[in-house]
């Protein structure tokens, strides 16, 4: 690496501050006549101001400049280059340059070796750390903690075997379940047998009608029964046991019960987990291991966002251009440019349906479905990159820009083969994915957008509506109605609601702006699932000090902060029925690395599912700490 980036920010002048750029060449040539491209989530603004250097453009997060001095930079050399006029403050250390590349005069392309981002003037503090040392209140390794235990302490690490004559189903979810701890736990010692060994204690299975669909019974003598009155709890029963046995195995705090019983049933039907497969690919393997993961946390629906502005992740045969150019980022592309921590080199990255069905098949076998999601009619930027033919030609560029920094980045309503084409999606989307469940999107659509759109202006008169949501919501409408067609519930963001939503019956949306969203969505008659981003957005920094990774809009999100929200805490009792459960959401642009998932999602996600699980009255933060560093990371 010859040539390094250093970047800082100071806060003057309000609003947003300086961002202090210096390329230093430590190659042994002389550097001219040469272009510096960066990605960076803060973003400069069409009004800033640069000294010595000259911008080129910028696209979301991509940025190019040049030296306005013409002189080469000499071996030893800086550049130095500010500006004003960002979109917003930077917060953390990775909240400006991730990854930087040059541009010679030869057209090569070089990288450049990215810092952190400092903040000039101040030392910054070390984050604290995230968990206390905990404390047990039983031996035994459990999360999520089940909703009645009463057992005594067993003494030496037992393994389990099948009681004899046990029905081949019950083998099979054993051995899915001992497959399921080898995946998770590749060095550990095996915990369920087929036969009996010298000191296994015997299994047996029950069938017990009286049982909660999820539920189950642990009874511990010198045998174990376990009794359900579904595969489903059935398999959480197994699951149970294996974490015990993987505690008792790895760490001797842990013991497994020798006498007593656990009755268990889970808090709420919905216990989510999101993954944004779009901002960074997530390899088909890591998606499963994710899947695993859930598994071993009782999380029940993965969320799969497979669309955004930043990539469409999803094949659709009838549309090749969608993962052609849609899932393709890289320098110089006229599609899609680099973003987010991306190289210059051209990355292609998509599921084919075989993959995303074999993820479908990974997950039914343990009991996970999985709801795709669709970005309409906003964050779909890589659609309108791939099809630019769905624009309406006379809309003016960047008429509207999104959050993001994306222009006009929404599907027009106006366009009659927006709907054709997303009929076609959905259609190969249920024949992959046989949930009920469609998530559709629906979030963050600029409140201009479309309304420099000649075509949408002429729709919006005809149908007589007013407004960038009243359209929105006339979209929605007939979303939701391919869906219904199709036997789905549209499942979308809180947003969905706005310009009069759609109609309530067979839709369930996700609050996630803050939890009050949640309880007027009550109000009006949806469903509803938490998952607000001041406690379940797993990409939030942890703290508000300047070296944490991560987002900052809700933040900062420490996990005690997770473990404590209590999703129903506000539900008025009339609306509580329209609370369906919790959810996780893994945003991921600040997501560069498999370290930063792992730093970012635990012990958080731990939090979520414990809240997803065990009522409230059982929650004990001290006793998760403590439990939580047992379980896998990715
Ligand atoms: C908001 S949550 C978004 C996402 C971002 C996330 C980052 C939602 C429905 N929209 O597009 O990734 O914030 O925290």
């Amino acid at each position: 690496m010859t040539y390094v980036l250093e970047n800082s920010w100071a806060p003057e002048p309000a609003p947003a501050g300086t961002w202090q750029i210096t390329l230093t060449n430590l190659s042994d040539a002389p550097l001219s006549d040469f272009g510096l491209s960066l990605t960076s989530i803060t973003r400069i603004m069409p009004t800033h101001q640069l000294r010595n250097a000259r911008f080129h453009r910028r696209a979301a997060n991509y940025h190019e400049f040049s030296p306005t001095d013409p002189t080469p930079l000499a071996p030893g050399e800086s550049w130095t280059f500010s500006v004003t006029g960002l979109n917003r403050s930077p917060f953390h250390r990775n909240d400006a340059a991730k990854t930087a590349w040059i541009t010679g005069a030869d057209g090569g392309v070089y990288p450049v070796q990215v810092g952190d981002l400092t903040h000039a003037g101040t030392i910054p503090v070390l984050p604290r750390p995230r968990l206390p040392a905990g404390r047990l209140t039983l031996p035994f390794a459990l999360l999520p903690w089940p909703n009645a235990i009463d057992a005594t302490a067993g003494d030496a690490p037992v393994i389990l075997h099948a009681a004899a004559g046990s029905a081949r189903d019950d083998l099979r979810l054993m051995m899915s379940v001992d497959a399921l701890h080898s995946r998770l736990f590749p060095a550990a010692r095996k915990i369920f047998q087929l036969s009996a060994v010298p000191g296994s204690r015997a299994l047996r299975f029950a069938e017990e009608a009286g049982l909660p669909a999820e539920g189950y019974r642990l009874t511990f003598d010198d045998d174990i029964t376990l009794a359900a009155s579904s595969t489903a709890g059935r398999r959480y029963g197994l699951v149970t046991l294996a974490q015990m046995l993987h505690g008792a195995f790895t760490d001797p705090e842990f013991t497994f019960p020798r006498t007593g019983q656990i009755t268990d049933a889970p808090r709420y039907g919905w216990r989510g987990c999101h993954l944004d497969v779009s901002r960074h690919f997530w390899t088909p393997a890591e998606v499963r291991r994710v899947i695993d993961i859930m598994a071993w946390h009782k999380l029940n629906l993965f969320h799969w966002h497979l669309t955004d502005d930043e990539g469409w992740r999803a094949e659709i045969m009838a549309y090749p251009e969608l993962t052609r150019a849609g899932a393709t980022r890289g320098a110089g592309l006229p599609a899609m440019l680099p973003q987010l921590g991306d190289g210059p080199e051209t990355r292609r990255q998509f599921y084919t349906q075989d993959e995303m069905r074999d993820v479908v098949a990974h997950a039914g076998a343990l009991g996970i479905d999985i709801m795709p999601e669709i970005e309409t009619p906003g964050h779909a930027a890589s659609v309108l990159a791939a099809l630019p033919r769905l624009a309406d030609p006379d809309e003016p560029e960047n008429s509207y820009y999104s959050v993001q920094g994306y222009s006009n980045n929404a599907l027009n309503p106006a366009v009659p083969e927006t709907f054709d084409m997303l009929e076609t999606v959905f259609d190969e989307i249920a024949a992959i994915f046989p949930s009920r469940y469609v998530h559709i999107g629906g979030d963050e659509v600029a409140a201009n957008a479309w309304l420099a759109s000649p075509l949408a202006q002429a729709l919006m008169e005809r149908e007589n509506l007013s407004g960038t949501f009243e359209l929105q919501s006339w979209f929605l409408r007939r979303v939701k109605a391919m869906l219904t067609a199709r036997g789905k519930v549209m499942v979308g963001w809180n947003e969905i609601a706005h310009g009069g939503g759609v109609p309530p019956e067979d839709t369930l949306l996700m609050a996630w702006e803050n939890p009050q969203v949640g309880i007027d969505l009550a109000r009006e008659g949806y469903d509803v699932v938490m998952t607000p981003g001041q406690a379940y957005y797993l990409d939030m920094v942890q703290s508000d000090d300047w070296l944490e990774n991560g987002a900052g809009w809700a933040g900062p999100v420490p996990p005690e902060k997770s473990y404590a929200y209590e999703a129903e805490g506000d539900f008025p009792d009339d609306l509580r029925h329209h609370m369906r459960g919790v959810q996780a959401c893994i945003w991921c642009e600040h997501y560069t690395t498999t370290a930063w998932f792992n730093d970012l999602v635990f012990p958080r996600l731990g939090a979520v599912a414990e809240a997803a699980w065990t009522q409230a009255a059982f929650k004990d933060w001290q006793r998760f700490a403590r439990q939580v560093r047992l379980h896998p990371t990715l």
